[in-house]
């Protein structure tokens, strides 16, 4: 998929291959002026549960991501073959990746419809340590110049120069009334301060949602909603009850995960998952009384 420099006398370039075999393959592109150009396999790299969508490797070589249907995310050390992180924090197949040249960031995209920025402990470069994935910065704690961007991104170029003035950051703009609008940020048009609240509303709506999401292993597979009485099936995924009856009874004895025929059509209860997806269910509501 990608390909690298390398100094060895006689020119090569590293490849890598990835497949529905769950695999990634790393293969040497050898250009040595007796033979022409020779094809040599190198290794296989493994650690994904599902077929691998993509790969990349980072600008220097040294590093070889990943993404797969298994929603996780996977950096390898090349030279060792040695998985440096597994990322898990999509919620859908990730279908793309790619390293950012000469700086240390990763980004990966995803059918959860997110993409993630990925930067690099600095101090720790040549292992490769992760520290934070930027695309997640909460609203509260953005800079004011964040908020400037954000004003441009929604077309209110106009309320840049008062924003700017009123040094307003994350948290003030979370923050804005009606009544602050007109009378500290003295915004005469009645337009465009409905505009900015509507637009901070729905920020804030995002972030409620964020912090509400539902983990994943607690969403039915085939309804996507959260289970209330999960049972295991013959495939060892978890189903909500009602949904897994619906999908055998319409005569079909294949897995809604790997599409492999069902051995067995007994539905388990887990009550494991059960008991873990009500005690998730009162931390929430704990949650929703104290704020
Ligand atoms: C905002 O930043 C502070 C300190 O940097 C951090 O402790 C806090 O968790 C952040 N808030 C959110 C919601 O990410
Ligand atoms: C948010 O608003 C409240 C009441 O309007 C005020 O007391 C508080 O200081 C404000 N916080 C910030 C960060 O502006
Ligand atoms: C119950 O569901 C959870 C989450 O999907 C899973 O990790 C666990 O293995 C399941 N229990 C059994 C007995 O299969
Ligand atoms: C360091 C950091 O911000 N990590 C966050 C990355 O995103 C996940 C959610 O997708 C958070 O749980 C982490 O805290």
């Amino acid at each position: 998929m990608e390909e690298e420099d390398g100094e060895r006398g006689s020119r090569y370039f590293q490849m890598a291959s990835c497949g529905q075999d769950n695999q990634i393959k790393l293969w040497l592109i050898l250009f040595a002026d007796s033979v022409g150009i020779e094809l040599k396999y190198k290794c296989t790299l493994s650690g994904h549960s599902a077929p691998v969508l993509a790969c990349a490797f980072s600008y220097d070589g040294q590093m070889l991501v990943s993404g797969s249907v298994d929603k996780c995310v996977i950096i390898y050390e090349t030279n060792t073959g040695n998985i440096l992180h597994t990322l898990s924090q999509h919620t859908r197949y990730v279908t793309t990746c790619a390293f950012a040249p000469y700086i240390l960031l990763l980004a990966t995209g995803s059918m959860d419809k997110t993409v993630n920025i990925w930067q690099f402990d600095h101090k720790q470069a040549c292992s490769g340590n992760i520290i934070e994935n930027e695309s997640k910065i909460a609203v509260e704690n953005w800079s004011e110049e964040d908020v400037l961007a954000w004003l441009h991104a929604q077309g209110l170029t106009d309320l840049v120069g008062i924003f700017k003035m009123n040094n307003i950051d994350g948290k003030e703009l979370l923050n804005l009334t009606k009544e602050s609008l007109t009378n500290e940020l003295k915004i005469e048009s009645l337009g465009l301060r409905s505009k900015v609240l509507r637009k901070i509303e729905e920020l804030r709506m995002k972030m409620e949602s964020v912090s509400v999401a539902i983990p994943d292993e607690f969403l039915c597979p085939i309804t996507r909603e959260l289970m209330k009485d999960p049972v295991i099936a013959a495939d060892g995924y978890s189903y909500e009850k009602d949904a897994m009856e619906n999908w055998i009874n319409n005569k079909r004895r294949s897995s809604p995960m790997t599409n492999l025929p069902l051995p067995s059509l007994l539905l388990t209860p887990n009550r494991t998952l059960k008991m873990a997806i009500s005690r998730w269910l009162e931390t929430q509501q704990e949650h929703s009384e104290t704020t």
